[in-house]
């Protein structure tokens, strides 16, 4: 968080992160495709030729007052493939929250399950405490066969909230949008 008096500006920042085309890019494409453009910035992406996250992907969105401040909420995505971990670690300094986007298709549990444990060493490392920080869960791809049950993938997530999402169909990204800003926010005032 960071706070600019002079501009009354509340600056939030949310991290989307998972394993490797999970979906978190198409998270932010639809989050700036559906939200009315004096609310929010460019969709900045640095990515690979083949449409790979390779740095990050950034937007900003501007929302109502939270005592008398100006919220704004800047998303990031981090690069799921494996050899980008430095990038991720950096990128999730300084962050408020964090979105982990798993992918629900059955073959790719190894993927989310070593996703969020190098997730939380990065948070470790930079002195959070994992069982309080904001992390939503977001079970993506919900569209596609050979899913994993939701009950089963909730399993280890007992005290967060998850959602269900079809990210390509913007099923279920906003919910979880709003979830992570509620959650994000809320903290901030308990910290205030
Ligand atoms: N069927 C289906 N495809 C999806 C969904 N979400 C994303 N995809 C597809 O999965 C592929 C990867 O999506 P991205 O959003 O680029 O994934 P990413 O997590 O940003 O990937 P990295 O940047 O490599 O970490 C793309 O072809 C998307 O269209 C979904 O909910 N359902
Ligand atoms: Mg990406």
């Amino acid at each position: 968080m960071f706070v600019n008096w002079a501009l009354g500006e509340l600056n939030l920042k949310i991290v989307y992160y998972g394993p490797a085309l999970s979906g978190k890019t198409t998270n932010l494409q639809y989050i700036h495709a559906k939200t009315p453009a004096h609310m929010r910035g460019r969709l900045i992406s640095l990515k690979t030729q083949q449409e790979r996250t390779l740095l990050f992907d950034f937007l900003q969105l501007e929302m109502g007052k939270i005592n008398n401040l100006k919220p704004k909420f800047k998303l990031y995505t981090v690069p799921g493939q494996v050899y980008y971990a430095a990038s991720r670690r950096l990128i999730l300094q300084g962050t408020d929250g964090i979105v982990f986007v798993a992918d629900s298709q059955a073959g790719r549990m190894a993927e989310n399950q070593e996703s969020w444990f190098t997730m939380e060493q990065h948070l470790v490392e930079l002195g959070h405490d994992v069982r309080t920080f904001p992390i939503i869960v977001q079970f993506n791809k919900r569209d596609l066969p050979h899913v994993v049950p939701t009950e089963l993938l909730r399993r280890p997530f007992a005290n967060r909230q998850c959602f269900e999402a079809s990210a390509t169909r913007g099923v279920g990204v906003f919910d979880t949008l709003k979830a992570a800003m509620n959650t994000v926010v809320a903290r901030v005032r308990q910290h205030a």
